[in-house]
């Protein structure tokens, strides 16, 4: 049976291209894979109309979530069409829906929710990975090492899956109890790393997606819960245990509701360098005040990224009694939507990063005008010597790759290679580099590599290996060992 966090056990004490819906949404295609679409803030423009649109003006995002049954329910999709532009899958991604057996991975429904998120414009918020309630069958049989195992060949066989795709991963949900010590579970008998053993497993497995830990009841800054859960990515950030952001169920409903200081808890978590999120909004009859405060809590964090309802109509709902959500059942938003969206465009901050402006394409070199007027003086002494060193870089033939650091931590970073081509097409490319002692590649995405240490070289995708005259191209990898040497002897060769 599903342990379902009781909501009325809970305590009350808290007192891609695509551009839809207005603002404007800055859009970033990868190949075919439907990577994030971000919310591009301009705080001057005109109130947004949707959710989505009033969000998308700080930089933000409004989500929803789905179960795959909705996807033959045109009211609902009518609705999350043109008011989201972030979806979460209810129960499609939890671990009893992607292993059902051992190594046995079913996709289907999980990805038939993404595909018509993504198809719709919107970005994913994947949910989850390890947790104690909807486990597979089979871990029920299982403790100890191998229990660890198989949630580590979990993680990894579900993010291989998504690679690329999601904006953020719920990796660890709900793993904390009401007065802040760890939640006892199979999970949690596995030993007290289990958590940050997922959190590395992920990182690994899919270095492009936000990593995040998700619980409920986190809302009250002075609550147990909340203070263990603080602790827990305080304790990560200072040991580089990687972890970017916490989703704050904000279930203000089965007795809870929203207490006074939701600002600072939110401000609190974004103070040690990670994103919030509220990820499973709903309040009790749907109060005006508290969809307000909830809303305006996190419109004045900056790295409070954005909120999701969990569900659309009363009807969607998991307390569908309580008719919590924005709309009704006839599918009309509620006065909480007004309130919401009223809290959305009133937003004065924005969330870092959001306003660069989009990158401009480069310009594509007009072709030139040939001279009308023929030279007068043809030179009268050819050239002695021919030229005896190489084209220079960016000539016919050529490709260069430079190097940035995209983040590090203690034992490791992130690096990024920009492959750009010279002046004629080429149908692939490999970058060489030499890693300093110590150091070992543990994941390349967006090229394959041979060699993980000292010389290596890493060889385009089968995706990202032609280029046009002067186009460039963007890979990933991890390195494990200090980050302290940048990788040297770089270059590149055309195939
Ligand atoms: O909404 C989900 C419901 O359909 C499932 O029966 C339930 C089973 O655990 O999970 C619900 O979603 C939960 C989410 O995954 C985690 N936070 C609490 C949500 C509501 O119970």
């Amino acid at each position: 049976m599903n342990d379902v966090p009781a909501p009325s056990k809970r305590r009350t004490r808290s007192g891609a291209r695509l551009l839809l819906g207005g603002a404007c949404a800055l859009a970033i295609t990868v190949s075919s894979m439907a990577v994030a679409t971000l919310a591009h803030a301009d705080l001057s423009g005109p109130p947004g109309t949707t959710l989505k649109a009033a969000a998308e003006r700080s930089g933000r995002y409004f989500g929803t979530a789905m179960g795959a049954d909705r996807l033959n329910d045109s009211g609902f999709l009518n609705i999350a069409n043109r008011e989201f532009d972030m979806m979460t899958a209810v129960n499609e991604m939890k671990p009893d829906a992607t292993e059902p057996n051992p190594g046995q991975f079913d996709f289907r429904r999980g990805d038939a929710i993404y595909d018509w998120a993504t198809q719709h414009g919107m970005r994913f918020r994947g949910h989850t990975l390890a947790w104690h309630a909807q486990q597979p069958k089979f871990w029920a049989g299982l403790s100890g090492s191998a229990l660890r195992s198989a949630m580590i060949s979990h993680i990894n066989g579900v993010m291989a899956h998504y690679k690329g795709k999601f904006a953020y991963w719920d990796v660890v949900n709900e793993a904390y109890a009401e007065n802040g010590s760890r939640r006892s579970s199979n999970l949690q008998s596995t030993g007290n790393d289990w958590i940050e053993v997922a959190f590395r497993t992920a990182r690994a497995a899919d270095p492009s997606v936000k990593l995040c830990y998700n619980d409920y009841n986190i809302e009250n800054w002075t609550y147990g819960k909340t203070q263990g859960v603080y602790n827990l990515i305080k304790d990560f950030k200072a040991r580089g245990v990687p972890v970017d952001c916490v989703g704050l169920q904000t279930h203000f409903t089965g007795g809870s509701s929203l207490p006074g200081n939701f600002q600072q808890t939110l401000s609190s978590f974004a103070a040690l360098g990670v994103d919030v999120a509220l990820t499973e909004a709903d309040v009790t009859n749907a109060s005006t005040s508290q969809y307000q405060g909830l809303t305006q809590a996190c419109m004045n964090v900056p790295r409070c990224v954005g909120i999701t309802t969990w569900g659309i109509r009363d009807s969607d709902s998991w307390r569908g009694n309580e008719n919590p959500l924005l709309f009704d059942r006839n599918s009309n938003p509620k006065p909480a939507y007004t309130s919401v969206l009223n809290a959305l465009n009133a937003a004065s901050t924005t969330v870092p990063g959001t306003t660069t402006p989009p990158p401009t394409t480069p310009p594509t070199t007009p072709p030139t005008t040939p001279p009308t007027t023929p030279p007068t003086t043809p030179p009268t002494t050819p050239p002695t010597t021919p030229p005896t060193t190489p084209p220079p870089t960016g000539q016919p033939g050529g490709c260069t790759a430079a190097y940035r650091m995209v983040s590090m931590w203690n034992g490791g970073f992130q690096g990024e290679l920009t492959v750009t081509n010279g002046t004629t097409a080429i149908s692939g490319w490999t970058v060489q580099l030499t890693l300093a002692g110590g150091q070992t590649i543990a994941n390349v995405w967006n090229g394959s590599n041979t060699g993980n240490s000292g010389a290596v070289s890493i060889r385009n995708a089968a995706y990202n290996g032609a280029l046009g005259a002067n186009a460039s191209t963007t890979l990933g990898f991890l390195v494990n060992g200090s980050s302290n040497t940048a990788p040297s002897n770089i270059s590149c060769t055309p195939a």
